[in-house]
């Protein structure tokens, strides 16, 4: 017996709606599933969340349905948590995350930080603000494969080169995306980072490409 349509969950998700995802899931939980059939739910919940992210980057939705979108997954995603057992399978990797020194704009961040984490990212969130030795300290004790960092004031460019500067001057091999509106591929590039984009769900697709070993600089362009 199918305890819930994946794909009715997939598409309630993406049309952002709150109570009859809630419905739906309490209804699935309440019927026993097993841990498979959760690990099927959370995929169907983060495909929900792709439905999101091509509405937004189709300009249909607005940063407060991305903002929305983000609570409503966690939301989710915290309810099916707790039938889970403790596996790493769900981790897909690390990522340090953090707003440069100097920024205090976290909006964006916090947006990548739960569609990461939604999509199975363990996120180390540094929080604002964060200086450049800060970010060498945490990488070096967290190890991750991927750091992230943003910004939308434009002297936040000169924060993120710095910041690259010591992380690899300290040996950090890690990917780097840099997001944030200011950043364009050019900077992204000149500033050392391994990728860029000013769009949430395209960073969280770059880290999964990264993750499955795909090398390419953003998602179409190669490093020169
Ligand atoms: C909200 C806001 C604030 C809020 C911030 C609240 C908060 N908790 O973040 C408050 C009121 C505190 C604020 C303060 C200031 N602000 Co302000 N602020 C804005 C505003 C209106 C929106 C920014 C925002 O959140 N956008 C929405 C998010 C979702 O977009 P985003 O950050 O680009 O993120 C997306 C992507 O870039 C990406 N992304 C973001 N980060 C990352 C990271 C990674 C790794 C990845 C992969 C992706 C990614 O994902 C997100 C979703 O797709 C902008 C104007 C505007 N319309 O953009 C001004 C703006 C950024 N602020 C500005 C300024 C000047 C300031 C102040 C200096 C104002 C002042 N005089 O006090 C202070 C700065 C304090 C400081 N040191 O940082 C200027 C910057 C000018 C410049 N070019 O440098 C702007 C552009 C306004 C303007 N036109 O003058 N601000």
């Amino acid at each position: 017996m199918e305890l819930l349509d994946l794909r009715i969950l997939t598409q309630t998700i993406g049309d952002l709606d709150e109570e009859k995802v809630i419905d739906l899931l309490d209804d699935f939980i309440a019927d026993n599933p097993s841990e498979l059939e959760v690990r099927e739910a959370v995929t169907a919940c983060q495909n929900g969340m792709a439905l999101v992210g091509s509405l937004f980057e189709k300009g249909e939705y607005f940063v407060a349905d991305l903002i929305f979108a983000g609570e409503l997954l966690t939301e989710a995603v915290n309810r099916l948590k707790p039938i889970l057992s403790e596996s790493e399978t769900m981790v897909s990797g690390t990522i340090v995350l953090g707003t440069v020194y100097g920024d205090l704009h976290d909006i964006g961040k916090n947006i990548f930080k739960i569609m990461s984490e939604a999509a199975g990212f363990k996120v180390v969130d540094l929080g604002i603000d964060v200086d450049p030795e800060y970010f060498v300290k945490k990488v070096q004790e967290c190890q991750p494969e991927i750091i992230g960092m943003s910004g939308v004031l434009t002297m936040s460019i000169d924060t993120m080169k710095s910041t690259i500067t010591a992380l690899r001057a300290a040996g950090v091999t890690a990917k780097i995306i840099v997001g944030g509106h200011p950043v364009t591929p050019e900077i992204g590039q000149l500033i050392g980072a391994d990728g860029y984009t000013a769009n949430a769900a395209e960073g969280v697709k770059i880290c999964q490409q990264w993750m499955a070993g795909d090398q390419r600089w953003g998602l179409n362009e190669l490093v020169g």
